[in-house]
């Protein structure tokens, strides 16, 4: 049993038995079970195990350990990892349940905790990417190679083996590092942007894309109070839907465009969309379409506005070109003439534009940069994108 200092306030073990010990402080009370063994009866583990740092250690079924002298092999029965920190260098003690010869002993695994470089936090990122965006795959325009997404979660997967050993030295991290960096840059460059001979600065029909999922390589810039981006599935065609909440909200994405989108002489850039509106809020971002002189500079605006087709002509005027209906997909086509900093807007491909040499909203800039579209700040909103298709055309 076990006797209490009162002086040093340490326990010390009397004799063999078990002693509850009850401690007190500012109102707060503990107690302690303590089980005293005589020291001929302590099982000593000889093996030791070593963790990356921030991993919880995988203990082994059967460890070396010394019992009466002797050197004995011990079935590890239970562990008590609850509450242990792995997550800094040094020496972590493990309360153990070991077996000999069919009879219970308690017992401490003494796990050494060695430098993990990060390896599991870096996997552990790219896993959660993996599993909640909707990577596009296939053969056409504004698709990824399925082959190089598949190198990729190769590289996770053995990334994930490496960073559960504890042998792994720097230079294999760098290595991994630098596996993994590379099959995501394979990825990335593997974006198909040409389909039937036209080469697109940006393309997203989300025929590859996987339903449930957020759309990989489209950028979130504000989802907020319980907005959502999801690629949906209705009647085999794949869209984009943004919904927002009860609870006031924004749900706007950008569309970055590749390379430079400019336009020379009789050169003009169509940028298209497709869009349905499903439940009736106030006002959605169509197309706000951006240039490079600042993250608020928008060249042209499509938008909608209780009920209305919107064309925005000028830096505030922003006119009314025709009803919309609620459940109705509508396609939309800008038509930019870059050196005149005009442009002119088409519905459902008719052929006389709705706005017609428009003024951009902001004149400034070299190039376009990309596209925001969504919901600004509104509840219960449901919005769907489709098609978008944005090319230079012209000599
Ligand atoms: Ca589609």
């Amino acid at each position: 049993m076990a006797g209490v200092d009162p002086a040093t306030h340490t326990v010390n073990a009397v004799q063999a038995g078990t002693a509850l010990i009850t401690a007190s402080y500012g109102g707060k009370q503990t107690t302690h079970h303590i089980t005293v063994i005589a020291a001929s009866d302590a099982v000593q583990v000889t093996s030791t195990v070593k963790t990356p740092s921030g991993v919880v250690p995988v203990l082994p079924g059967v460890v070396n350990a010394v019992y009466h002298n002797q050197t004995v092999q011990a079935q590890v029965t239970g562990s008590e990892t609850a509450g242990l920190d792995f997550s800094t260098i040094g020496t972590v003690q493990i309360p153990v349940t070991l077996k000999i010869s069919g009879q219970e002993f308690s017992s401490t695994i003494s796990v050494e905790v060695v430098p993990g470089y990060g390896l599991d936090e870096i996997v552990s990122q790219l896993r959660s990417k993996l599993a909640n965006n909707s990577y596009p795959l296939g053969n056409g325009a504004g698709n990824y190679s399925a082959a190089k997404y598949a190198d990729f979660v190769a590289a996770v997967d053995q990334a994930e083996a490496l960073a559960g050993n504890a042998e792994l030295t720097e230079a294999q991290f760098n290595a991994a590092l630098n596996t993994l960096t590379e099959a995501e840059a394979a990825l990335l460059n593997s974006l198909n942007t040409t389909q039937n001979g036209i080469t697109y600065k940006a393309y997203r029909d989300f025929s590859g894309d996987t339903a449930g999922k957020y759309p990989y390589g489209i950028t979130a810039q504000d989802l907020t109070n319980g907005a959502t981006a999801v690629v949906q599935e209705e009647a085999g065609n794949k869209f984009l839907r943004l919904t927002t909440t009860a609870v006031s909200g924004k749900a706007n994405l950008f569309l970055p465009y590749l390379g430079e989108v400019s336009a020379a002489g009789n050169q003009r850039i169509v940028i298209e969309y497709r869009v349905r509106l499903n439940s009736n809020f106030q006002y959605a971002n169509g197309a706000m379409v951006r240039n490079d002189s600042g993250t608020s500079n928008y060249s042209m605006v499509t938008a909608f506005d209780s009920g209305k087709i919107l064309v925005q002509n000028g830096g505030s005027n922003k006119v009314k070109v025709r009803d919309f209906s609620l459940g109705t997909w509508y396609a939309i086509k800008m038509v930019a003439n870059w050196d005149a900093k005009t442009y002119s807007v088409y519905i459902n491909n008719e052929s006389v534009p709705v706005a017609t040499d428009f003024a951009f909203r902001h004149t400034g800039g070299s190039t376009l940069t990309g596209q925001l579209f969504g919901v600004d700040g509104y509840a219960n909103a449901s919005i769907d994108f489709d098609d978008f298709k944005v090319r230079v055309t012209g000599d």
